[in-house]
């Protein structure tokens, strides 16, 4: 197979809002933004961009401010930039299409690059215990709760939405779900269903995994581990930013 001009990357779980440190100029991810503007031809963000996002009419939180910077630098330059929201992102709207022109899905997708079929699914819900998190999903994600939850002052929504965040990021560290189990069952269905490589993010423990009929990639996170991965043409690679 012909490798591609540039190189596909993937990255998930930058969590941005989290830490202060996250939206200043030392925060890696945006180095490595500036390396997918000269390096990449296409780049997908694969969920928890956001540690909170919720869509205000007129108003931006500033901590959001340098990574729409650079992600509008990508766009601008012609790159296709993707988004799969994961559940700290699930409240975005239009903005992002509107504003910086990514393209945003909010279900997992399958699409084809280089004859590769490759699956792209943030990862949540799949858990082998649930413990109530798909009724909590289709409750958060309501019309109903958006509207009564945009009513409230920016400051105070902010707040609540990063309190809300933190509590459920700790959750899934210990694995007490049979979340990391839960999303490899996933990953074999899909790949013998005809997929030939599965990546997603959200349990925040980089993976690479071979199976017979091909590949589950976890990317890790952007908070421990700065860990992404790129497709050439021929291979796919988890990789490690300095
Ligand atoms: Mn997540």
């Amino acid at each position: 197979m012909n490798e591609l001009k540039k190189p596909i990357y993937f990255f998930s779980d930058a969590h941005i809002g989290l830490n202060d440190e996250n939206s200043n100029n030392q925060f890696p991810l945006y180095n490595f933004l500036d390396h997918v503007l000269t390096n990449a031809s296409e780049l997908f963000i694969v969920g928890d961009l956001f540690d909170f996002w919720f869509e205000y009419k007129n108003a931006i939180p500033s901590c959001y401010n340098k990574v729409l910077y650079h992600l509008n630098k990508i766009t601008n330059s012609g790159i296709p930039v993707h988004f799969i929201v994961g559940n700290h992102d699930c409240w975005v709207k239009d903005y992002f299409t509107n504003q910086i022109g990514i393209n945003v899905y909010k279900e997992p997708i399958t699409i084809t690059r280089n004859e590769k079929s490759i699956h792209l699914h943030h990862g949540d819900g799949l858990a082998l215990r649930d413990a109530g998190y798909k009724i909590m999903r289709s409750i958060l994600r309501s019309k109903l709760f958006i509207f009564l939850y945009s009513l409230l002052p920016i400051n105070i929504g902010f707040a609540i939405g990063k309190k809300l965040s933190r509590k459920s990021r700790h959750n899934h560290k210990e694995d007490k779900n049979g979340e990391e189990q839960g999303m490899i069952n996933y990953a074999e269905l899909k790949l013998n269903n005809g997929c030939d490589v599965v990546i997603m993010g959200h349990h925040h423990k980089y993976l690479y995994k071979e199976f017979d009929n091909g590949i589950y990639i976890n990317l890790g996170d952007w908070l421990n581990e700065n860990s992404y991965a790129t497709f050439d043409g021929n291979k796919f690679e988890l990789k490690f930013w300095k």
